[in-house]
């Protein structure tokens, strides 16, 4: 098999590549990043000093970043279904909103996640605050601009491989409101989706590591 993941099922990122492989079940084999699995860790961090997982392997190439690597399965290992748009200009509008997800909300997300792992004395309550606020920002933003009962544009794509795992988590820490229904609805698709439901579930076991403390519900 020639497509090796490091990764960990729990992390937002990693989940945001699983959608993808699982999309179009493409083979790969999973090498978990965890205290109990020094040799997965040391090869990632060989590969990738900066060390932020997803990382995967395809031969003698490396690749680092879970949107570059979703643009490289959908390049080298093509699939039914296509993660961007042949039409160059479709695929922008996938690109911009694959950044919004990535920028403004799995990033405040992991911000507030990041804040409970501190040493108290060192918590950052303004940064916190601020990233609530990019969040409900954001979540506005979403609910006028995304297609009201689909995907985020048009057929299942990289777009929706980011939304998927970061309104997961974002909507724990910091709840999306009854002002935003379509993008509260677009989540509850997102979990229904074959692809993304099986990534969470195999996160399951992992959520009382959530460190904000797991909500008991999706
Ligand atoms: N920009 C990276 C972000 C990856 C990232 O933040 N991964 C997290 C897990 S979700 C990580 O490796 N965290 C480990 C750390 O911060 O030390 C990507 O798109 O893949």
């Amino acid at each position: 098999m020639s497509l090796i993941l490091y990764a960990h099922p729990f992390s937002s990122y990693c989940q945001k590549v699983l959608t993808a492989l699982y999309e179009n079940a493409t083979a790969f084999e999973f090498r978990l990043l965890s205290p109990e699995n020094p040799s997965a860790g040391a090869e990632f961090v060989s590969l990738w000093p900066i060390k932020r997982m997803p990382v995967l392997r395809d031969g003698e190439a490396t690749l680092m970043e879970a949107t570059v690597i979703i643009e490289h399965l959908d390049l080298s290992h093509r699939g039914a279904v296509r993660l961007l748009p042949e039409d160059r200009k479709q695929a922008l509008r996938v690109r911009f909103l694959d950044r919004v997800f990535d920028n403004y909300i799995m990033t405040p997300m992991q911000r507030i996640v990041g804040d409970h792992l501190r040493p108290t004395d060192v918590r950052d309550p303004h940064g916190v605050g601020e990233a609530r606020a990019l969040l409900d920002t954001t979540y506005r933003w979403l609910e006028t601009n995304l297609d009201g009962a689909g995907w985020a544009c048009g057929d299942f794509s990289l777009a929706d491989c980011a939304a998927g795992p970061s309104l997961f988590y974002a909507d724990w820490v910091q709840p999306i409101g009854a002002d935003c229904p379509k993008l509260r609805a677009y989540r509850g698709r997102l979990l229904k989706r074959p692809s993304f439901a099986r990534a969470v579930e195999e996160a399951r076991p992992f959520r009382p590591l959530f460190p904000p403390g797991a909500p008991d519900r999706d």
